[in-house]
C-alpha cells in the first residue's frame, strides 16, 4: 500500500491524501493496526491509515531528540519565526486542500473548516512566529553584590494528543508555542481524523524545517498514545480530549518519567441569560455557543440558564435561530451542520436525547436523527431542565442544549458552579456591573459576555477544576512550553 492514496467525497470529486507516519521529515509506513478512517456523511470508508507502535513511536522520539539537541537547538530565535510563516503562507496557498480534507474526514462543513479551522491555525502560526524572537526572562534586585536573571529555555521534546473534534486547529494550538518557544515535537492525532495533519507535513517539509522538528504520528489512544506518554525521552505532554484520557496521560506522565502536563478536557460550560439582556443577540450568540462544530466542542454552552421572566421570549427566539441551521452534506456551500463526527457519538448521543426526555426534560425543538445514512442529528433544544438531570451534568458532545430557568443571579452563578467542569461559560446583560460581577464568580478558565465562542490567538485559553489545566494561545501559552530558569552570579571581585 503505497503512502497517498486517492480518495473519494461525498460530492463525487476525489482529493489526495497521505496514509503513512511521518518522522525525520520522511512519510513512512507504521508497523501498528492498519486504521479505517469513515467518511462520516456516507460512513463509507475513506481509506486505511498506518499507525505508529511503540517502535515507531521510539523511532519517531529519536528523530525529535536528535533535531532538538543538534540542529534545533542552534537555530536563531529569528529563524524559527520564520520557518513558522513559512508554513502559514503555504497553509494558506493550500487552504482548499486542507479544509477538503478535514470536511471529509471530519464532517464539518467545508466552508467552516476553511474559513474558521484552516483560517484560525494559519493566524496561530502567525502569532507564535511573532514571538519566536521575544521570548525573554527578567533581572531580579537581590543584593549589591550578586546578580540574578531569568532565562525561559525549551523543554526538549514535547509530545502532544490531540482529538478529532478540531483535528487541525487543536494541534496547531500546540505545534505554534512548541515550536516558537525551541522545542521539537511529536504530535499523536487522532486515529478518527488524521488525514489534514498529514497534508500539513508535506508543508512542514516545504518549509524548509530541519528533519526530527516535527513528527506526526497516527494512531489508537491505548499504544501510541500509551507508548508516546510514557516515553522517557519526551519531557512534557500536551493534550486535548476526554476528561477520562486526561486522567491516564497525567498518571502515565507521572509514573514514567514526571513529565510537565498540561490538559484540556471537557465541559458542560453555562450561558446565563439576564432578564435584562438584548434577547435577540443572546438568542444568535448562544445558540452558536452550543451548536457551532455540531455541539462537538469542548466549550459548548450546552447549559443556558435563563431568568424566568425572559423564558418563553428567549426560547422562541433561539428556536428561531436554531431553525436557519441546515443540516447536510459538508460539501454544499450552503450547509452549516455535518454530521456527529462517528457512529459511537452519534449512539451515544441520541441515547442522550433519550435519557434527557425520561427525566422530565420537554424537547421543545429537534430530537431526532435525520436520514438513515450519516451520522445526521437535528438541533435538539431541551427546555424544563433542572441540574440535578444527568442532561446537564454530563458532556453530550453533540447538537443538544438544556434550557433551564432562575430568579436571581446569584442563584444562576450557583447552578453555573454546580459543575465537575470548568471550562468556560457566558453571560448576557446589558448592565456591565452584572457582566463583571458574573464573571468573576464563575468558575471557569474563559466567560464571554454578550457573545460566545470567540477566539482570539492572544487570548489564553484552558480550564478550571476536571476540565483540565494550562494554557493554550497566548504568552501564558509560550510558559507552558518552556522552562524558567534562575541564574545567580556573586560578583566576587571588589572595585
Ligand atoms: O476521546 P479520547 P473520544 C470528550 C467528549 C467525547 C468523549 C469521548 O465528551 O464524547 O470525550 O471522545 C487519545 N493514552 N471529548 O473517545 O479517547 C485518542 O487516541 C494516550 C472532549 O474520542 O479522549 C485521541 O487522540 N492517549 C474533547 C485523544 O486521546 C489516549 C475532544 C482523544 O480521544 C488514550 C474529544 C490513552 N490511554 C472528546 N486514550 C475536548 N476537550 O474537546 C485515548 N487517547
Amino acid at each position: 500500500m503505497s503512502d497517498i492514496q486517492t480518495v473519494k467525497l461525498s460530492n463525487g470529486k476525489t482529493a489526495q491524501a497521505h496514509t503513512y507516519l511521518f518522522y525525520n521529515n520522511k512519510f513512512v509506513p507504521g508497523n501498528g493496526p492498519l486504521i479505517e478512517t469513515i467518511n462520516p456523511t456516507t460512513e463509507e470508508v475513506i481509506c486505511k491509515v498506518h499507525s505508529a507502535d511503540a517502535k515507531d513511536v521510539d523511532a519517531a522520539v529519536d528523530a525529535a531528540h536528535n533535531a532538538f539537541h543538534s540542529e534545533w537547538k542552534k537555530v536563531a530565535a529569528a529563524q524559527r519565526g520564520r520557518y513558522l510563516n513559512k508554513l502559514a503562507d503555504l497553509m494558506e496557498r493550500d487552504i482548499d486542500e486542507l479544509a477538503t480534507l478535514e470536511a471529509l474526514d471530519n464532517g464539518k462543513s467545508f466552508v467552516v473548516a476553511r474559513d474558521v479551522d484552516i483560517t484560525d491555525s494559519i493566524a496561530c502560526f502567525r502569532y507564535f512566529a511573532g514571538w519566536a524572537d521575544k521570548i525573554t526572562g527578567q533581572t531580579m534586585e537581590t543584593t549589591y553584590d550578586k546578580m540574578c536573571y531569568t532565562r525561559l529555555e525549551p523543554i526538549g521534546v514535547v509530545g502532544a494528543i490531540t482529538p478529532w473534534n478540531y483535528s487541525v486547529m487543536m494541534p496547531v494550538w500546540k505545534l505554534a508555542p512548541a515550536l516558537a518557544a525551541g522545542n521539537t515535537i511529536v504530535l499523536k492525532t487522532s486515529e478518527v481524523t488524521p488525514l489534514a495533519m498529514l497534508k500539513l507535513c508535506e508543508l512542514v517539509v516545504e518549509a524548509g524545517f530541519p528533519a526530527g522538528v516535527v513528527n506526526v504520528i497516527t494512531g489508537y489512544g491505548q499504544i501510541t498514545g500509551a507508548a508516546l506518554t510514557g516515553h522517557p525521552k519526551v519531557h512534557k505532554m500536551a493534550f486535548t480530549g476526554s476528561t477520562q484520557s486526561g486522567r491516564l496521560i497525567m498518571d502515565s506522565s507521572a509514573k514514567s518519567n514526571l513529565k510537565k502536563v498540561q490538559l484540556e478536557l471537557g465541559g458542560k460550560s453555562a450561558q446565563i441569560v439576564c432578564a435584562d439582556a438584548d434577547l435577540k443577540n443572546a438568542a444568535f450568540w448562544a445558540c452558536g455557543g452550543i451548536f457551532n462544530n455540531h455541539g462537538q466542542s469542548c466549550n459548548a454552552g450546552s447549559r443556558i440558564l435563563v431568568h424566568e421572566s425572559v423564558h418563553d421570549e428567549f426560547v422562541k427566539l433561539f428556536i428561531e435561530e436554531a431553525k436557519k441551521i441546515k443540516v447536510g452534506d459538508p460539501f454544499d456551500p450552503e450547509v452549516t451542520q455535518g454530521p456527529q463526527i462517528n457512529v459511537a457519538q452519534f449512539n451515544k448521543i441520541l441515547e442522550y436525547i433519550d435519557i434527557g426526555t425520561k427525566e422530565g426534560a420537554k424537547v421543545a425543538f429537534g430530537g431526532k436523527r435525520i436520514g438513515s445514512k450519516g451520522y445526521f442529528i437535528e438541533p435538539t433544544v431541551f427546555i424544563n431542565c433542572h441540574n440535578q438531570m444527568r442532561v446537564m451534568r454530563e458532556e453530550i458532545f453533540g447538537p443538544v442544549v438544556c434550557i433551564g430557568t432562575f430568579k436571581t443571579v446569584d442563584e444562576a452563578i450557583e447552578i453555573a458552579n454546580d459543575s465537575d467542569y470548568g471550562l468556560a461559560g457566558g453571560v448576557y446583560t446589558s448592565n456591565i456591573d452584572t457582566g463583571i460581577i458574573v464573571s468573576n464568580a464563575l468558575e471557569a478558565g474563559t466567560i464571554w459576555v454578550n457573545s460566545y465562542d470567540i477566539f482570539d490567538q492572544s487570548t489564553p485559553f484552558g480550564g478550571y477544576k476536571q476540565s483540565g489545566f494550562g494554557k493554550e494561545l497566548g504568552l501564558d501559552s509560550l510558559r507552558e512550553y518552556s522552562h524558567i530558569k534562575s541564574v545567580k552570579i556573586q560578583l566576587v571581585s571588589r572595585l
